[in-house]
């Protein structure tokens, strides 16, 4: 039901019908049989003729896709296509391969605004091996003392069995230190809360290292031995004195002081952080490289109990074709303007992919192929729909009609989760293989299936495996020497690569061109950017454009994730939609008072880009100046409001996490 596959079992009566899923499943996943046999869901093709829907069987419906897509190759080349994914992750690399197979540079995923940017960012200070750093931030809490919680709230986003380890870890007596713009559960019960103004994360990580650096708190021998930059970061980091970065964060200086002091004698301490919360603002590798220089510059990387590398995935065969077959293709758009981002991500950048689609600059993109897409995902919304909707073909696969498949000539039905196997093989060196529990309802296809049968009538069929997923996996395990059929014998799947052991540096240096950790990053210096993590005000903020701050006055941040909902999904599914029916703002409420709003009353939000309308949730879980509004309402689309310009210049990530925004009641004119 969603990409974390939490291990389940589920009950199938003899009509074939599941009747429960059993499980340690968080509130998304005991619904999960409510989505499954939602009375809306997508059970056939269907094609828009003359404005309107009307079913049409799968035979028709792919010939015609297939038909346009060999004209439109014909006529403007196989770059005028674009393959985009949004969050569903499980067809990914049969659409990759189909892509570039198809003869188009043009494949991007929803990574472009999520968990890459701080691959990039730990690729950069210790190399790509320590790309999934986040991991070693989530799990193992045993020997940890304190633990450095930065822009998360386990308790809405994390599964039950990553949030129940922090919470031993807890009754265990480790330390907490939160750092977060808002008062989450999990802030509530730390031992400090350090309570940012969104976007200056990089400040406060700078600061904490001043702290670290002036009392002499660090490794020394590890700063000697295994860094490169010590010096320029501690000229930096004295521009940082706490009262300064309290000034800039919010967050006042004892409390600066006094984490950072925790922090760094506390030891083994951990650190974890977001997939996306510190990387979504416009400095935002710069900020997330602070961020984690502080477990190496205080002896804790990669040691039991502070962040301790996984292992890594077993190598495998990779039907993406990205190195075989991209390099002959035409030149992504995108590499030039992101050139870090192409250097360390094996797709493009989907946010200089869309300003393409947008301008038509270099060259048109006239068609789409969209595996479960929320066009709410880009910033400024409206301008990548309307950009959409002149396409010649846009084409979605998803589970249910949706604002994105509104704009779409033909809608194919997905298979879900419990429809369709799978296997994974990922870092952590385990193997999974999840079989389907049922058939499809109606005519709804898995993912793999309708990519494989579009490659196989584009006259590819030996590529796709004749349609055999199963062959697909065999192939992709090959080179690992076990089968599916092993995989099938451990439901609890296969480990393939045992755990590193600690400090596995030591033996071979750090993957980057120093193999050493570069605080000064050698390849940022190439491309002219700043080598260190150099901390910038947000494009948009109180500090950058006062101007703006004038008129609107609120710092505005997104996205913090609710139990009920997966982004856009499971509105319709009731039991979700009552644990929050409608779209709000969190507002403080020396702010609400200011501007005559109560909870519950209808406000107009805006920002330089657009304005949406939703309730105000008055709140002390948000600071004066600072309000929060959830991300994935089609009726309000918070997207709306964020812009499309102020993108990260090293990952290309928007700034969901920090714009200006003011907010006034509904029914006030202006
Ligand atoms: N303002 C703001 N914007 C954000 C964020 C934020 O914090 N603030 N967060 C960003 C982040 S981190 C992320 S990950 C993205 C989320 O990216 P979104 O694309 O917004 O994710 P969803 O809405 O979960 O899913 C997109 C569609 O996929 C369909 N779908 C789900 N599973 C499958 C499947 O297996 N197959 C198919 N074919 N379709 C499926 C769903 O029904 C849905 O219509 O949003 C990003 N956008
Ligand atoms: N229930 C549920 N779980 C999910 C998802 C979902 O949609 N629903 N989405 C999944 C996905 S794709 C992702 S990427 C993850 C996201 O995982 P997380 O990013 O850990 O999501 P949250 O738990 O909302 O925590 C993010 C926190 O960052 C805070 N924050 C906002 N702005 C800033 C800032 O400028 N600086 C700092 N330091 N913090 C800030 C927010 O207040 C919020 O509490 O969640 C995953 N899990
Ligand atoms: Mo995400």
């Amino acid at each position: 039901m969603c990409a974390y596959s939490c291990p389940a079992s589920a009950h199938v009566d003899e009509s074939g019908r599941i009747v429960k899923v059993d499980g340690e499943l968080c509130l998304r996943g005991q619904h999960q049989l409510d989505l499954q046999y939602h009375p809306d869901r997508l059970l056939h093709p269907l094609i828009r003729e003359n404005g309107s829907l009307r079913r049409a069987t799968w035979d028709e419906a792919l010939d015609r896709i297939v038909r346009k897509l060999l004209a439109i190759r014909e006529e403007h080349g196989p770059q005028s296509v674009l393959f985009f994914a949004g969050y569903p992750k499980e067809g990914r690399p049969v659409f990759q391969r189909l892509a570039y197979l198809f003869g188009s540079p043009h494949y991007a995923t929803e990574d472009s605004f999520c968990f890459a940017a701080t691959v990039i960012a730990a690729a950069l200070n210790y190399g790509p091996e320590f790309g999934w750093f986040i991991t070693s931030g989530r799990n193992d809490f045993k020997e940890t003392r304190c633990h450095l919680l930065w822009s998360s709230n386990p308790d809405a986003s994390a599964t039950p069995m990553v949030h129940e380890q922090l919470l031993d870890g807890r009754r265990a007596g480790m330390q907490l230190i939160v750092v977060d713009p808002r008062r989450t559960e999990i802030a509530e019960t730390a031992d400090l809360h350090l309570q940012l103004r969104p976007g200056t994360d990089g400040a406060l990580a700078l600061g904490m290292m001043h702290v670290i650096i002036d009392e002499g708190l660090y490794d020394q021998p590890f700063v000697e031995r295994w860094t490169v930059g010590f010096d320029e970061l501690q000229d930096l980091v004295g521009e940082y004195p706490p009262q300064r970065v309290a000034t800039i964060t919010g967050v006042p200086s004892q409390h600066i002081v006094t984490a950072a002091r925790l922090y760094a004698t506390s030891k083994p301490a951990k650190l974890q952080t977001s997939p996306c919360a510190t990387v979504h603002t416009s400095n935002g590798v710069q900020n997330h490289r602070a961020i984690l220089l502080l477990p190496a510059l205080t002896g804790n990387l990669d040691v039991p109990g502070g962040n301790k590398m996984p292992a890594p995935a077993a190598s495998t065969n990779d039907i993406t074709l990205f190195d075989e077959k991209l390099p002959l293709l035409e030149p992504q758009t995108a590499a030039e303007e992101f050139p870090i981002w192409s250097m360390f991500y094996c797709e493009e950048q989907a946010n200089a992919i869309v300003e393409q689609l947008a301008t038509g600059k270099p060259y048109p993109i006239k068609a789409m192929i969209g595996l479960g897409v929320n066009v709410m995902i880009w910033p400024n919304t409206k301008r990548v729909a309307e950009a959409i909707d002149k396409l010649d073909l846009f084409v979605a696969v998803d589970y249910f009609e949706t604002v994105t498949t509104d704009l779409a000539e033909i809608i194919l039905p997905a298979a879900t989760g419990l429809e369709r196997g799978h296997l994974s093989v990922g870092p952590g060196g385990m193997a999974k293989l999840r079989d389907p529990v049922v058939e499809p309802l109606g005519e709804a296809w898995s993912d793999w299936k309708i990519l494989m049968e579009l490659g196989a009538r584009l006259g590819l069929t030996d590529q796709f495996w004749h349609g055999d997923l199963e062959a697909c996996m065999n192939h992709i395990l090959e080179p690992t020497g076990i089968t599916t059929a092993q995989l099938r014998e451990h439901p609890h799947g296969l480990r393939l690569v045992e755990d590193r052991e600690a400090r596995s540096y030591e033996q071979h240096g750090f993957n980057t061109p120093s193999g050493k950790v570069e605080i000064s990053s050698s390849i940022l210096a190439e491309h002219d950017f700043d080598p260190l993590p150099t901390y910038r005000e947000p494009v948009e903020s109180p500090v950058s454009t006062p101007e703006v701050a004038e008129r609107f006055r609120l710092v505005l941040t997104t996205g913090g994730r609710s139990k009920a909902y997966t982004h856009s999904q499971f509105r319709r599914l009731p039991e979700l939609r009552k644990l929050m029916p409608e779209p709000v703002v969190q507002i403080s409420s020396e702010d609400a008072t200011a501007r005559r709003v109560r909870t519950g009353d209808r406000v107009v939000i805006e920002s330089r880009r657009g304005s949406i309308e939703v309730e105000a949730d008055v709140t002390d879980r948000v600071q004066p100046g600072v309000v929060h509004v959830y991300y994935g309402w089609a009726e309000a689309n918070v997207n709306e409001l964020t812009d499309h310009r102020a993108l990260d210049p090293i990952s290309g990530y928007p700034s969901f996490k920090s714009a200006l925004c003011e907010i006034r009641p509904a029914a006030t004119a202006t």
